[in-house]
Parts: structure tokens; C-alpha cells; sequence
């Protein structure tokens, strides 16, 4: 799959998954290189009663010298039906709302060539459902977001066809200040 290779990682363990959520930050990542990471607790909104257990983590860090993002999602809390599954997840353009739609269509590089593939030019972040409910993905984008392009990490109820982007119902919300 395209967009693994893009991953710097899939976390698989639930173990992995716990260690990430009570240290967010990249340890690797050196201060001087990058703004101060943006880090939310979400969702804002739950528009399934199966996902109102679920708590979701987003943490966006912005390479200053070299042009990139870099957008960590976490979820904990999903539903046992679901384990296995993968789900998928994009950064939209909007702040969530109390209705799904609130949140817009998924950002894209405004920068884009023409002809560039979605998954090239849109932050997806599909997750794998693991035991206990876990699931988390990382993309790193060799561009930044600009103030108010994007406003929100969405989890939808399936995974993201390759060729329309769609991906089913949109379950989790979490608004996130990109570019801020
Ligand atoms: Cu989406």
C-alpha cells in the first residue's frame, strides 16, 4: 500500500500504543528543528453511540527547515466489534460541528501539481483496529499547512478507496488548529 510507505509507522502493539499516549512527542525529534508541537485531546465530537467511549490524540509537528508535517493520530476506547478493521482518517478543512458534515471536505495541498494523486496530496491516516481497541497511524507531508487550511482530524467507518477518497460514515471529529 502506498500509504504505509508514507507511514513512518503503524503501531501494531497495544503496549506501543500505551507508551505513545503517556509520551506524545517524538523523542527523536531535536527542538531547534521544529515549532512547538500541536497537541489535542479530542474527539470534539462522537456521531456513532458505539464510538462515545473513545478517546482520540492528535499531535502535529512542523519541520521548520526542511518543509514538512509531520500528524500522529491516537485512539484508544474502540468499540471489541471493530478489532481487526481498518478504519479510515483524514485531516478536513473545517472545524468539527455537532453535525458530521460540519467538518468539511479533506484538505489538499494547495500546492499541488496537477494530476497528483489524492493520497499525494490529502493527509489520510487510516487506522488498523488492534486488540483492547487501540489504533494509532503517523504521516509525514513534505509541505506545511497554512493558517486555517485545515481544521480537523476526522475517523470515518471505512477504509479510504484510493481512487474517490470517500470512507464511509464519519464516526470521530477532533478539531485541531492546524497551521496555528
Ligand atoms: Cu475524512
Amino acid at each position: 500500500m502506498r500509504l504505509l510507505k508514507r507511514s513512518a509507522i503503524t503501531v501494531t502493539a497495544t503496549g506501543a500504543t500505551l507508551g505513545l499516549f503517556a509520551a506524545p512527542a517524538l523523542a527523536s525529534s531535536k527542538p531547534i528543528m521544529v515549532k512547538k508541537p500541536i497537541m489535542v485531546k479530542g474527539p470534539t465530537y462522537s456521531y456513532d453511540a458505539a464510538y462515545a467511549e473513545v478517546k482520540k490524540r492528535v499531535v502535529v509537528t512542523r519541520a521548520m527547515a526542511k518543509e514538512s508535517t509531520t500528524v500522529l493520530l491516537l485512539v484508544s476506547g474502540l468499540p471489541s466489534s471493530e478489532v481487526g478493521k481498518t478504519l479510515g482518517a483524514h485531516v478536513h478543512t473545517n472545524a468539527c460541528g455537532p453535525k458530521p458534515a460540519d467538518a468539511g471536505p479533506h484538505y489538499q495541498n494547495p500546492d499541488a501539481l496537477p494530476g497528483t494523486p489524492l493520497h499525494d496530496k490529502e493527509i489520510w491516516l487510516d487506522l488498523q483496529v488492534h486488540k483492547g481497541g487501540y489504533a494509532a497511524a503517523q504521516v509525514r507531508v513534505p509541505w506545511r499547512i497554512a493558517e486555517g487550511a485545515a481544521g480537523s482530524v476526522v475517523v470515518h467507518a471505512h477504509p479510504t478507496n484510493h481512487e474517490t477518497g470517500d470512507a464511509g460514515a464519519r464516526l470521530l471529529c477532533t478539531t485541531v488548529p492546524f497551521g496555528s
